[in-house]
């Protein structure tokens, strides 16, 4: 049988720490005296964190010295990491054990992808660290998606050629990534934003090993 490399980004794939994240952001956009909403959330998925602080600060007409942007930084990540803590394997999102597990079977190379500097903490919370066979995330990388570095590090990790991988991704940066990288991309979410996906699905629920195998058999 092939062996093809298969990436896996975190958020929003194989777990939904969004929610997470979000109240993070609230607390600390509360904390500066405005607040943002769900869909303002929306679009800080897949971003960094960095990135993601200035787009709220944008939002909030705000500006920060250095030295406090330094410090709110690490309050959200506080208080994120508060969440993190309380994670465990039942937040892993449906049918993507079923997935991994056929990857397994199949001795496929399995990464992950991701902009989060707290990956390897989440995947060790939810049980799934000992799975991938490479793991790049937010600390192994010089430019976020839609750059595609952090997926042609990973590819490397599998030894894999980028057109032998596929890459899982729920954000619309990280979809390009994985085509720019001339990967095969997988969109998780809703058509209408992904539509620049190779495939896309609503969730795992919708993904059948039949499929996974043209995948592996192309
Ligand atoms: P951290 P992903 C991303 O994870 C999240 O989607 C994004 O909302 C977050 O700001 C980013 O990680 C950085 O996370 O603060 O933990 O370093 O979707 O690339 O797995
Ligand atoms: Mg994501």
């Amino acid at each position: 049988m092939n062996k093809k490399g298969f990436i896996f980004d975190l958020d929003g794939v194989i777990v939904d720490t969004a929610k997470y994240h979000y109240l993070a952001w609230k607390a600390l956009a509360n904390e500066l005296g405005f607040d943002i909403t769900l869909e303002q959330n929306e679009q800080l998925k897949g971003v960094s964190r960095v990135r993601s602080l200035e787009i709220i600060l944008g939002w909030g007409n705000t500006t920060l010295s250095q030295e406090q942007f330094t410090t709110y930084m690490a309050e959200k990540n506080d208080k994120y990491l508060s969440h993190i803590a309380q994670m465990d394997a039942g937040e892993i999102l449906p049918d993507v054990p079923k997935i991994l597990n056929y990857l397994q079977e199949t001795q496929q190379g399995i990464a992950l992808g991701s902009a989060s500097k707290n990956a390897r903490k989440i995947l060790q919370k939810v049980g799934l660290f000992e799975v991938f066979h490479g793991i790049v995330d937010g600390n192994d990388v010089s430019k976020a998606k839609p750059d595609p570095e952090v997926f042609l590090i990973a590819a490397q990790q599998l030894n894999k050629v980028p057109t032998d991988c596929i890459v899982f991704e729920d954000s619309v940066a990280g979809v390009t990534a994985a085509n720019t990288a001339g990967m095969i991309s997988i969109g998780i979410g809703f058509k209408e934003t992904l539509g620049h996906a190779d495939y896309v699905f609503n969730d795992f629920t919708e993904i059948q090993t039949s499929f996974i195998n043209e995948l592996i058999n192309r």
